[in-house]
């Protein structure tokens, strides 16, 4: 019901770590019967480019006296395998525990004549752990992967690795993970010691149990490969082979790359050294790619090439150009080697600076080699800053000094950076506010700036100043309450998304802004009418599979509730057979569905389908930033020609008060299905 694989492996990571490996045909077969796996057999159809098969139990047995006894018969197993077939496109059905040759008979017999549905499915690249994959091409870029496991550049981790102390790994590991890394990358080697195989092994084997983030095993040693690979359960990141003498990293790491599907950072380094400028480090690139595409056969997206920047802050004249040739190196390997990634590791630009410094020109950095085509970046978040919050002047000195544009750029920035040291501007702390930038004054402005800096201190008074300042001029608490929601909270959430879509906000700066939403609007609901003590109507709520984002969800959940409903919130991330059992379960009056991403607001329509097809007809309310009403009118519909309505109804929300404004309708104006037909005429005209 899960929607996941018994050992909680998700589907699309499932897919994505079998397909690395030299396999025909990918599939489900026995543990259930074929209604447990309708979930995950249309995710693997989706995702999956090889033929897919299904071969389920006759149902889950019963113990019937000691017995396995299968109850599925023979008809409605094949009823929904053939479904699997003409619906999904699974190429290969059949029975396994508790099938009888009646029921292969039966399957046999309706499959007379049946053409699996034609799936065309693009290739996605991905890595996974055990539990998740992630898609390499993120959007917007970059892929995160954190650095701080590492003996070479923490000191915590080298200290921990030196007293065999693997908790603390982990306990820096999770950290990473809490603050927006999508990878992990880890380091054990150590001069001190002789046991790096044993040493990855154990950590890889530990992160790889628990840990739902990919990890990049970054060594030198073949064995250490060797080693990691065959204990990791997902699909790994190798860091890094080079040209420099390719019997010793190409020629040893690839056939493991091959065994294992694995993907290879390929650093531009060859038989001449480090690459220095950007011709040089595009011929280096197009070596490896010749080697590994053209001699071994792997596909171009098993690479992720790292143009490797030198620092432009030694005072060394002929490293003055580091970042310019690194971003057009990028661009280079980019444009000329379709289908590989590229990766920096963004802070070695600036080594030897003050700290307050180099965040800054880390971040200037960073931005400029995304819009070159960097796919993922190598940062420690805190030794950066959103790009966005970097006053105009700032920036352009830094970017200046990144591309290099007078002798004197690179001091000139520093000096610029010291002034704003000294006269105080500069803030090293946590959620640190961006240099120059000043508080401003004014309640709302106040909490915009905390949500937009990432400072949680003091938002919560601000929040009760806010509607104080609004009751005094007469206005009800919780009309008061709403208008800080929609006039300052939402507009400020949604300026943080504007500025990560455009490439001037790293994820874990979003994560840090939401944490503040999240504790202002948790205050704010404080100021909302409630009504006590009577249940209006059900209400079963979720944010659909695959979408962390809770937030509004949340939100509707306080309101609805607040407003005299049961409401049963599932979480985030919920499987459409989760959400319509929990609404079946609790005699729900309608569904509530949330979903912020494009990709995840194609669950919607298979919650509706699935309400459909099992008969349902509770109203299904939909909302989150994704959607808009012409796609609420299109989810009306369960099939692909638009003829067939879903008999409860679907209804768009563009904010949770309107969510309630429904639920009202629905249950308490006594003539529910007035309000459906109401909003399906209107799908009709719209759709
Ligand atoms: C905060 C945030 C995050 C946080 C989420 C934290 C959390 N616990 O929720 C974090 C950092 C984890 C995050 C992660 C990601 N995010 Co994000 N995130 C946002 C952001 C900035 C704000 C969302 C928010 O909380 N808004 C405030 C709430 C209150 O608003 P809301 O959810 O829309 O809800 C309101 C209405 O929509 C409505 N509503 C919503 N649901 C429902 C349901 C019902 C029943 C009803 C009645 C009403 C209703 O009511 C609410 C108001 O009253 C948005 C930008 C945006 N414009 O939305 C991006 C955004 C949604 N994220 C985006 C992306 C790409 C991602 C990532 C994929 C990034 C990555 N590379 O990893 C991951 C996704 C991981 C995943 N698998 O889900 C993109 C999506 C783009 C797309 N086309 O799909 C956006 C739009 C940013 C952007 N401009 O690119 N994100």
């Amino acid at each position: 019901m899960s929607g996941r694989m018994l050992l909680g492996t998700d589907p699309v990571a499932a897919v994505t770590i079998l397909e690395g490996l030299p396999i025909d045909l990918i599939g489900l077969n026995c543990s259930t019967g074929p209604d447990y796996m309708r979930e995950p057999i249309r995710v693997i159809c989706e995702t999956s480019r090889l033929p897919v098969t299904c071969i389920p139990n006759a149902g889950l047995p019963l113990n019937v006296d000691g017995q396995a006894v299968y109850p599925l018969e023979p008809g409605p197993m094949a009823d929904e395998l053939v479904d699997f077939v003409t619906e999904f496109g699974v190429n290969v059905v059949g029975g396994c525990c508790g099938s009888t040759p009646d029921h292969i008979a039966e399957l046999v017999a309706r499959l007379d004549g049946k053409a699996p549905r034609p799936r065309s499915v693009p290739y996605v690249p991905r890595i996974a752990s055990a539990l998740r994959a992630f898609d390499l091409f993120m959007d917007p870029a970059p892929l995160i992967v954190g650095e701080r496991v590492n003996s070479q550049g923490s000191r915590v981790a080298k200290r921990a690795l030196l007293r065999d102390d693997y908790d603390k790994l982990i306990e820096i590991a999770r950290e990473q993970v809490e603050n927006g890394s999508h990878a992990l990358d880890i380091c054990v080697a150590l001069t001190e010691r002789a046991d790096e195989v044993f040493q990855m092994a154990t950590i890889v084997k530990r992160l790889g149990a628990s840990f739902e983030t990919p990890l990049v095993i970054d060594t030198t040693e073949v064995d250490v490969v060797r080693a990691a690979l065959e204990v990791y359960p997902g699909r790994a990141i190798l860091n890094s082979i080079h040209a420099e003498n390719r019997s010793e990293r190409i020629d040893k790491w690839v056939p493991l790359m091959k065994e294992h599907g694995a993907i290879a950072v390929a650093m531009c380094i060859d038989e001449r050294g480090q690459a220095t400028d950007a011709q040089w480090k595009f011929e280096a690139a197009q070596k490896i790619h010749t080697i590994v595409c053209g001699e071994y056969g792997l596909p171009p997206e098993t690479l992720i090439f790292d143009a490797l920047t030198f620092p432009i802050t030694t005072g060394q004249a002929d490293l003055a150009n580091a970042a310019v040739e690194t971003i057009e190196a990028i661009r280079l390997i980019k444009s000329r080697l379709p289908g590989v990634l590229t990766i920096l590791g963004v802070s070695n630009l600036s080594f030897g600076i003050d700290p307050y410094a180099r965040e800054i020109l880390n971040s200037v950095f960073l931005f400029h080699a995304v819009k070159a085509g960097l796919d993922l970046a190598i940062i420690n978040p805190a030794h950066a800053r959103p790009y966005a919050g970097i006053p105009d002047v700032t920036r352009e000195f830094a970017e200046a000094a990144i591309f290099n544009s007078s002798q004197s750029a690179l001091t000139d920035f520093i000096e610029h950076v010291d002034a704003i040291i000294k006269s105080g501007g500069a803030d090293t702390g946590p959620g640190k506010t961006s240099p120059g930038v000043v508080e401003p004054d004014g309640t709302d402005e106040r909490i915009r700036y905390r949500i937009l800096e990432r400072r949680k201190d003091g938002v919560e008074d601000l929040v009760d100043s806010a509607i104080a300042e609004r009751t005094a001029h007469g206005t009800r608490r919780h009309d008061a309450a709403v208008d800080v929601l929609n006039g300052v909270l939402l507009p400020a959430m949604k300026q943080v998304g504007d500025e990560f879509g455009a490439g001037k906000r790293i994820l874990p700066y979003v994560l840090q802004s939401a944490e503040v939403m999240k504790k202002s609007v948790a205050r704010m609901e404080t100021y909302l009418e409630r009504i006590e003590g009577v249940t209006k109507g059900t209400v079963v709520l979720a944010t659909v599979y695959g979408d962390v984002h809770d937030i509004g969800k949340s939100l509707v959940q306080t309101i609805l509730a607040n407003n005299g409903y049961t409401v049963h919130d599932l979480g985030k991330q919920v499987p459409v057979t989760e959400i319509v059992e929990a609404a079946v379960r609790h005699g729900a009056d309608v569904i509530g569905l949330s979903a912020l991403l494009v990709n995840t607001s194609r669950q919607m329509p298979l919650v509706v389908r699935e309400l459909h097809r099992r008969g349902l007809d509770i109203p299904v309310l939909i909302g989150g930033a994704a959607i808009n009403r012409p796609f609420g009118a299109r989810v009306n519909f369960v099939d692909d020609a638009k003829s067939t309505r879903y008999a409860g109804g679907v209804f768009y929300c563009k904010d949770a008060f309107e969510g309630l404004d429904w639920v009202e309708a629905l249950t308490q104006s006594g003539d529910r299905d007035a309000v459906i037909a109401r909003v399906q005429t209107e799908a009709a005209a719209v759709a």
